[in-house]
């Protein structure tokens, strides 16, 4: 059974997201068909795309399925990995994707988020940075997604706290677009995607593309690279990031020793 539902009016889509049990935990069968989801909307020249979870939603995301991380001696957030994969897909995907939130993101769901083109929330949602809750060494192009999202003061605040941020805050950070009362997300996003599909999607495409290659433009350095994949690796190969996972999935509080 799909793990998401597809809508489709006109130039417009509606991707949901719906494993409502796992609080939509992006797990790869969840990954996968989103994927697929996407591919399939590429194939129909879909012109704006919404991303949202089921109406009502507490928990929009929970991020990446921390019963996939891998226990140590792997990168958790490599290039394959099904995080990675999914936010290409939304950074490459040639139409706007509209992320329409409810209740609370977290983690990689964050990431996810912040990586569409436009984030439109409700008042009471809220967004979460927590690889330190974990102890998981987020990857480069990840960290670079949130630098790009907000400054780096109010990053450094939301890695090392990993506490939530509310809605009003990020939008007043520039964070995210728009909030708009519960019900009347849906038709405001609606109205949004349908004027995008008026306007020239080859134009739209283009700049989007102009868009993401600007932001990822950073000069780093083989050997810097290569430094901060070695720190990566002490951060999963250590104590820690075990217990940081074993925690959550004994669904206790981790105690980290900084080894
Ligand atoms: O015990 P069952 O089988 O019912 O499953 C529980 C949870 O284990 C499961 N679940 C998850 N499973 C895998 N990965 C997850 N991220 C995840 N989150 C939840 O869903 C079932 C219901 O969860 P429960 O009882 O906690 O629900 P709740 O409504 O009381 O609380 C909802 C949350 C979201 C506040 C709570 O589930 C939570 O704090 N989840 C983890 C949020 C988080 O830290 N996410 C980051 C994941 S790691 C990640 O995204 C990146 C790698 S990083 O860390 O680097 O940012």
């Amino acid at each position: 059974m799909s793990l998401i539902q597809i809508e489709i009016e006109g130039h417009v889509a509606t991707l949901m997201i719906d494993n409502p049990t796992k609080r939509n935990a992006l797990s790869e069968p969840l990954i996968h068909d989103m994927i697929e989801g996407l591919a399939e909307l590429r194939e129909k020249k879909i012109r704006a795309v919404i991303l949202r979870a089921r109406p009502g939603i507490k928990v929009w995301s929970a991020g990446h399925d921390v019963g996939e991380l891998p226990l140590t001696r792997r990168d958790p957030l490599g290039w394959d990995d099904p995080l990675r994969k999914i936010i290409r897909e939304l950074e490459h995907f040639p139409a706007p994707v509209i992320a329409l939130i409810e209740g609370s993101v977290w983690g990689g769901a964050c990431e996810m988020v912040l990586a569409c083109d436009m984030v439109v929330a409700a008042p009471d949602s809220t967004f979460a940075i927590t690889p330190a809750r974990l102890g998981v060494p987020y990857n480069i192009s990840g960290v670079l997604n949130f630098l790009n999202a907000t400054s780096h003061l109010i990053v450094r605040e939301m890695v090392f706290t990993a506490q939530p941020v509310s809605a009003v805050r990020a939008e007043r950070l520039g964070m995210i677009n728009h909030i708009v009362e519960i019900d009347e997300l849906e038709p405001f996003c609606q109205t949004i995607a349908k004027t995008i599909a008026q306007n020239s999607p080859l134009s739209i495409a283009v700049i989007k593309e102009e868009l993401r290659l600007l932001e990822s433009a950073r000069a780093i350095t083989p050997p810097t690279f290569e430094r901060i994949q070695g720190l990566r690796r002490m951060v999963y190969d250590s104590e820690d990031y075990r217990e940081g996972i074993t925690a959550f999935l004994e669904k206790r509080r981790a105690d980290f020793k900084g080894r």
